[in-house]
């Protein structure tokens, strides 16, 4: 039969389609037959996978491959060797057997995949922050957006192209909340994507809704990142989102005497 194989390939970003339990098999082989043939192996089969996928074996709970560039792939399963002809089992009494073999059984695994987004800038912030609007202005990613927390609930990757030929890979990830570290919300879940990012953009609503303040909210989320991989604070930058210019002096001159460093503001 064929083997099974994962591949990272392009285009692909998210594991959605892979959500809940899939088998998936090759193609069986041919049993070998009279006239001497061998079985016809059964065709491979390539699942394919964004980069950033990580294999895990789940029996053995064993990490089988980290498929971090478009275009690693990793076996997964060895197809079973096709039948043998009916020749091989020639003997000096019987030259023309008229038995030939089945093919024989391939491998079975459990395997389970874990998405580490691969991009170079990874977009932090509260629910609502204005994450997802950054994206859609810079690339061409078209994440969802309204006025209401965890509006998105997979990460998105954009291509942000500079004038110059250059281009980078930004991942817009669904809002952090308190307590992300340990799991609260789908903390765990979206804080693992910006383990492989190089920088790390923290967007801040300086208005944010009542009962919520600006400079708390900031130390919140870097509190998280910290508490989850130890991220060198000094790398966080700020962006103030909103209509700042809007109100009245007071708040943003708060905000921007309480935050270490400060971004670009609107304009
Ligand atoms: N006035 C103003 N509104 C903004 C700005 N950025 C985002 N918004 C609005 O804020 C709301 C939330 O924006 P999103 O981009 O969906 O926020 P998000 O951070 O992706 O939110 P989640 O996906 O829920 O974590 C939307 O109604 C946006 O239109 C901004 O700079 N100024
Ligand atoms: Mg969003």
């Amino acid at each position: 039969g064929g083997n099974v194989y994962f591949q990272a390939v392009e285009n692909l970003d998210t594991l959605i389609d892979f959500a809940g339990k899939h088998h998936w098999h090759a193609q069986n082989g041919q049993p070998g037959s009279g006239n001497n043939k061998h079985g016809a192996n059964g065709r491979d089969l390539v699942i394919p996978v964004p980069p950033g996928t990580l294999i895990y074996d789940v029996d053995f709970d064993l990490l089988l491959k980290d498929l971090s560039e478009v275009g690693l792939k990793v076996r997964i399963c060895r197809g079973g060797r096709g039948g043998k002809g009916n020749k091989a089992f020639a003997t000096s009494t019987n030259q023309t057997p008229r038995y030939a073999e089945p093919g024989k059984k391939g491998q079975e695994r459990n395997i389970q995949l874990e998405l580490k987004l691969i991009a170079d800038v990874g977009l932090v912030g509260m629910p609502n922050a204005g994450k997802s609007t950054l994206i859609s202005r810079c690339s061409a990613a078209r994440p969802k957006i309204a006025d209401y927390p965890f509006t998105t609930i997979e990460p998105v990757l954009g291509i942000v192209e500079l004038s110059d030929f250059r281009r980078f890979v930004m991942a817009d990830i669904p809002g952090l909340i308190e307590g992300a570290h340990n799991g609260a919300g789908l903390g765990y879940e979206f804080l693992k994507h910006i383990e492989r990012t190089r920088i790390i953009v923290h967007i801040l609503d300086i208005m944010p809704t009542v009962g919520s303040d600006a400079v708390e909210n900031y130390y919140g989320i870097r509190h998280e990142l910290e508490q989850y991989n130890g991220r060198d604070a000094k790398i966080y930058k700020v962006k103030a989102s909103r209509d700042e210019r809007t109100f009245e002096g007071t708040i943003i001159v708060d905000v921007e005497r309480n935050l270490p460093v400060f971004g670009h503001q609107k304009s």
